[in-house]
């Protein structure tokens, strides 16, 4: 998708702190972290969201996860929060598909 952040990103056309780069999924830092961890990984392919992943490419959502719990593992032990933000009112700002991986400290339910 021309228009799409994320997409350019993966193509690198914008800049990003990319920690893993897979055929199907990527990671890279968040820009605006909010816990000593904070990666988000996301598949190559332009989904809008993980309901529409789960859908269309089971497999790619699973080895989202586990790329997730790999990177989870190596910062920090292998505890974390996953999550995707899901639609406008969820808090999801960019419409492809990405889990944010927190770590690193204690957590509270919610924030
Ligand atoms: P959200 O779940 O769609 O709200 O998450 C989007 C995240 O993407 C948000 O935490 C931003 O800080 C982050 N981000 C980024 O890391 N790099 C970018 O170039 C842009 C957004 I645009």
């Amino acid at each position: 998708m021309t228009d799409c952040l994320f997409c350019k990103i993966i193509a690198g056309d914008l800049p990003s702190d990319m920690v893993y780069r897979g055929d199907r999924v990527v990671a890279f830092r968040d820009i605006n972290p909010v816990a000593p961890t904070h990666i988000l990984v996301v598949p190559v392919d332009h989904h809008p969201d993980v309901v529409h992943l789960a859908a269309k490419d089971e497999p790619l959502l699973t080895e989202l996860v586990t790329v997730a719990g790999e990177l989870a593992k190596a910062e920090a032990g292998g505890q974390f929060r996953l999550m995707f933000n899901t639609g406008a009112e969820a808090g999801q700002t960019v419409f492809h598909v990405h889990a944010h991986v927190l770590a690193g400290h204690p957590m509270g339910f919610p924030g």
